[in-house]
C-alpha cells in the first residue's frame, strides 16, 4: 500500500492504517506521532472516500467510531465466563490475612510474587474479539449478564477494533474511565449549556458509555485500561503469569497501566499501596485503591474462588473520600487578612480516614451555586491532606425549613463593614487589627514555627490574649451580628459593657507580657507562663527572612520573604524599597510588589515594626559575611558545624574539604562556632545557631568560603 495510490480502495486502506497508527501513538503510547490537525485531515479524507464509495466503509474503520447508528435500547449479553467481583480490604491486617491464606493454600514457604496495579475508579467492561475483530463490548452488569454497549465502546480511541496475532476467540476485560481533565471539560460544557453536571469522573464515564447515541460517547473521550484476559476453551493462555499477560495485551495495542508492578510478599504489597497512595493526586485519573493479584496463573487456578470472588486477588481500598452528613450550621471564619470564609458545621462524619466536623464552603458565590442551606444533607469530601469541603447537597433530602445563607454586611467578630470588591469572590472585614479575629490570626502566624517560632502560644491562649470572640462565629444569626455591632457602638460611646482591654493588640505587645499577667489566664499554670515568657524572649533574634515572613504581608510567603531578605539585606532597605526596586527581586511580580509597598506605607504597620524593634526584637541582617582581611583565614582557624543533608556533599566530604583548608568541624553549636552549614531537614543545631546569632550558610555558601580561602572570590552571604 502506498500513500499516493490512485486506487480508492488501497488509498482507504492506507488511510485507515495511518489513522490506527496515529491514534495508537496518541492514546496508548502517550506520544502523538502527528499534530491533531494532520490527524483530522487524514480522517476527513477517509470519510470523504467512504462516502463516495460506500462499499469501502468497514465496521472497523476509524470513521465508524463516531458514525454508528444510535441504539434504541441496550440488549442484554450473557458473559461467557462470569465477571467476578473483587474482595475488598480496608486495613493492613486484612492484607496480611489475605497473603497468609494464599501462602497456606499454596503451601509456599517463600514470599508470593504479586502483580499489583492501581484500582481504577471506572466501569468494568468486557470486550470480545473473534478472529481479531471486536464483536461485542458489554458492561459488567450483575456479573452474569451485562448491557451490550458495543457501538459505544467502538468509539473509544483506546480500544483496538482489530488485533494482529490474537487467538480466534479472545475476551479482554478492563475498566472504562474518564480522566479528570476531561471530566472538568465535560462539566464546564454541561454548565455552559445549563445541563446537569456529573458528580465525579466515574459517573461521567458511566453516563457517557450508556448513551443511546454513540456520537455522544465519542465526544466524551473516554479512556480504557485492560486488566484481564480470557481465551477460547481450546487455546492455551499465551503466558503463565499475569504480568506477562499484561505485557502481551500491551503488544496487542491494548492500553495497560504504566503504574503496574511486580512485588514480593506482603511487605511489597503494603509498600506499593503507600507508594500509589502518595502519587494518587498526581495521576490523571481517579483511583480508589490498588489491586493485588497472585502473579502465577497456575497458582491462581489452585487458589480458585470463594463465592463470586477470586481467592487470588484482592482490592485494597483507600478510605472513602466522600461521605454524607447533616449541615448543622454555617459559621463565618475571619482570616488573617480579613477574608470571611463560610464554614460548614457538620454532624461528625468519618471521611478520608478522619472524623470531620467542619468543612469549607469557600465563599458566598460557592454557597449560592451549590444552594447549600442549613439543615441539608450534604456530601463532604476530604481527599488526601486537602481541607475538607462540602461538595454538594442531596436535593431529595432537603427539609422544608432549610435556611439559606447570606454573607453578613458587618464582620461578625468586630462589627466593621464587610467589603466585596466587584469581580472578586472573597468578602473581607475592613477592621484590620481592630478585629479580634484578625489580631488572633496575625498573632498565630507571627508566632508560628516557620515565623518567629514561639512555642506555647496556643490558639486558646491567643483567644484570651486578644479578647473578643474567636475567629469563627455563627453566621446568619443576624442577632449575633447586631449584638456585635451594638456592643461595638456602645464601646465607642463609652464603656457601657464591661469589656476588658485585650492584653495583646499587636505582636509587639507580646514582648511586654509578664508571667504574672499570663498566670491570670485560663489554664495557665505558673510553669507554663514562665516558659512562654522565656520562649517569647528567645525569639528576639530571628533571621531577617523569618521576621519578614512573620509580618504577615499579603502574598508574601516563606520563599518570597527569604528572597526579599537576601535581596535587601536589612529591614531599613526593605522598608524604603520602591515598587520598581521590589520588582527587581526574583519572582516578585506587580501584585506582590504592590502588597509589600502598601504594607509598609500603612502608618499602623510601621508603628508595629517600630514597637517590635523597641521591644528588643533584632532581625539579623543578611549582610556579606564580614570580609576577612586575610582570605586564607576564611576557613583556616574557623569552626564549622554541619547539620542536615547537603545536596551535593556527604558530611565526610564536607569535613575533609574544611579540614584541608585549615578549618575545624565541631559536633555542637556554641558561641565559638563561626558557621553552621545547614542542609535539608536541619534540626536543633540550626535552631541553636539562630538563637546564638551564628552565621548560617548552605552548601553553596561553604563552597564559596572554600573558594575564598583559596583566594578565588569574595566572601559569601549567609543563607538567612
Ligand atoms: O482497576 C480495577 N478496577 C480492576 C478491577 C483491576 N485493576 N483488576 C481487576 N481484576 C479483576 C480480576 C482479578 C477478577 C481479573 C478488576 C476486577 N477483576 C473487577 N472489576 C470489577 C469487578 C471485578
Amino acid at each position: 500500500m502506498i500513500a499516493g495510490s490512485e486506487d480508492p480502495a488501497s488509498r482507504a486502506a492506507w488511510l485507515r492504517q495511518e489513522l490506527h497508527r496515529h491514534s495508537h501513538a496518541y492514546y496508548v503510547l502517550d506520544a502523538p506521532s502527528v499534530p491533531d490537525a494532520e490527524y483530522d485531515r487524514l480522517f476527513r479524507e477517509l470519510e470523504a472516500l467512504e462516502r463516495e464509495h460506500p462499499g469501502l466503509a468497514m465496521a472497523d474503520s476509524p470513521t465508524q467510531r463516531v458514525g454508528a447508528a444510535p441504539a434504541s435500547a441496550f440488549a442484554t449479553v450473557a458473559h461467557r465466563v462470569p465477571m467476578l467481583s473483587l474482595n475488598n480490604a480496608f486495613s493492613d491486617e486484612e492484607v496480611v490475612a489475605f497473603d497468609r491464606r494464599a501462602r497456606e493454600a499454596l503451601g509456599s514457604d517463600g514470599p508470593i510474587g504479586y502483580a499489583v496495579e492501581p484500582k481504577f475508579d471506572g466501569l468494568a467492561v468486557s470486550l470480545t474479539y473473534v478472529d481479531g475483530r471486536l464483536v461485542t463490548g458489554a458492561t459488567r452488569g450483575d456479573g452474569e449478564a451485562g448491557e451490550d454497549v458495543t457501538a459505544n465502546l467502538r468509539t473509544l480511541q483506546a480500544i483496538p477494533l482489530r488485533l494482529e496475532g490474537a487467538p480466534p476467540l479472545l475476551e479482554v476485560r478492563g475498566e472504562v474511565l474518564m480522566r479528570r481533565r476531561e471530566f472538568i471539560r465535560i462539566n464546564d460544557a454541561q454548565r455552559a449549556r445549563g445541563e446537569r453536571e456529573f458528580v465525579n469522573p466515574r459517573n461521567a464515564a458511566a453516563g457517557s458509555l450508556r448513551q443511546l447515541d454513540p456520537a455522544v460517547t465519542a465526544s466524551r473521550r473516554l479512556w480504557f485500561f485492560a486488566y484481564g484476559v480470557i481465551v477460547g476453551d481450546d487455546v492455551r493462555l499465551p503466558a503463565d503469569r499475569h504480568s506477562a499477560l499484561m505485557d502481551w495485551l500491551a503488544s496487542l495495542r491494548f492500553p495497560v497501566t504504566p503504574d503496574r508492578a511486580m512485588v514480593a510478599g506482603v511487605d511489597g504489597l503494603l509498600a506499593f499501596f503507600r507508594d500509589i497512595g502518595a502519587r494518587r493526586a498526581a495521576l490523571p485519573y481517579d483511583i480508589d485503591g490498588v489491586v493485588y493479584k497472585v502473579d502465577s496463573i497456575a497458582d491462581q487456578q489452585r487458589l480458585g474462588f470463594v463465592s463470586r470472588a477470586p481467592r487470588f486477588a484482592l482490592a485494597h481500598k483507600f478510605p472513602a473520600e466522600e461521605a454524607l452528613t447533616e449541615l448543622l450550621g454555617i459559621d463565618i471564619q475571619v482570616g488573617r487578612t480579613g477574608a470571611l470564609t463560610p464554614v460548614a458545621r457538620l454532624r461528625p462524619v468519618f471521611v478520608g480516614g478522619v472524623t470531620v466536623t467542619n468543612a469549607t464552603l469557600h465563599n458566598e458565590d460557592e454557597v449560592r451555586r451549590k444552594d447549600v442551606r442549613v439543615g441539608d444533607v450534604v456530601v463532604v469530601r476530604r481527599a488526601g491532606d486537602v481541607i475538607p469541603e462540602v461538595v454538594r447537597i442531596v436535593p431529595e433530602r432537603r427539609q422544608p425549613d432549610a435556611t439559606g445563607f447570606t454573607m453578613p454586611a458587618l464582620c461578625p467578630v468586630c462589627g466593621s463593614a464587610v467589603v466585596k470588591p466587584d469581580g472578586e469572590a472573597i468578602s473581607r472585614c475592613t477592621g484590620g487589627l481592630f478585629c479580634a479575629a484578625q489580631r488572633k490570626q496575625a498573632l498565630l502566624h507571627f508566632a508560628s514555627r516557620r515565623a518567629m517560632d514561639i512555642e506555647g502560644l496556643w490558639e486558646k491562649l491567643v483567644d484570651q490574649l486578644v479578647g473578643g470572640p474567636g475567629a469563627t462565629v455563627a453566621a446568619n444569626a443576624s442577632a449575633t451580628v447586631d449584638a456585635v455591632a451594638s456592643a461595638v457602638a456602645e464601646d465607642a460611646a463609652g464603656p457601657a459593657t464591661a469589656q476588658v482591654a485585650p492584653l495583646v493588640c499587636t505582636p509587639a505587645d507580646l514582648y511586654h507580657l509578664s508571667a504574672a499577667q499570663l498566670c491570670g489566664l485560663e489554664r495557665m499554670a505558673e510553669k507554663s507562663a514562665s516558659n512562654l515568657v522565656a520562649a517569647i524572649d528567645a525569639s528576639r533574634r530571628p533571621s531577617f527572612a523569618r521576621f519578614v515572613f512573620a509580618l504577615g504581608i499579603r502574598n508574601v510567603g516563606e520563599t518570597t520573604a527569604r528572597d526579599l531578605a537576601r535581596h535587601f539585606g536589612t529591614l531599613d532597605a526593605l522598608m524604603r524599597a520602591t515598587q520598581p526596586e521590589l520588582l527587581q527581586v526574583a519572582d516578585v511580580g506587580p501584585v506582590v510588589a504592590q502588597s509589600i509597598a502598601t504594607f509598609f506605607e500603612q502608618p499602623h504597620n510601621r508603628e508595629v515594626i517600630d514597637a517590635l524593634l523597641q521591644a528588643g526584637v533584632q532581625p539579623q541582617p543578611v549582610a556579606w559575611v564580614p570580609p576577612v582581611a586575610d582570605a586564607a583565614s576564611a576557613v583556616a582557624g574557623r569552626t564549622f558545624v554541619l547539620t542536615g543533608t547537603l545536596p551535593g556533599l556527604s558530611r565526610d566530604e564536607a569535613r575533609v574539604l574544611i579540614e584541608a583548608a585549615g578549618g575545624k568541624v565541631a559536633g555542637s553549636v556554641s558561641k565559638k562556632t563561626d558557621y553552621v552549614v545547614a542542609g535539608d531537614e536541619a534540626g536543633s543545631k540550626l535552631e541553636k545557631a539562630r538563637t546564638l546569632g551564628v552565621a548560617v550558610i548552605d552548601e553553596a555558601g561553604l563552597q564559596a568560603l572554600l573558594l575564598q580561602a583559596a583566594g578565588a572570590i569574595e566572601a559569601p552571604r549567609p543563607i538567612e
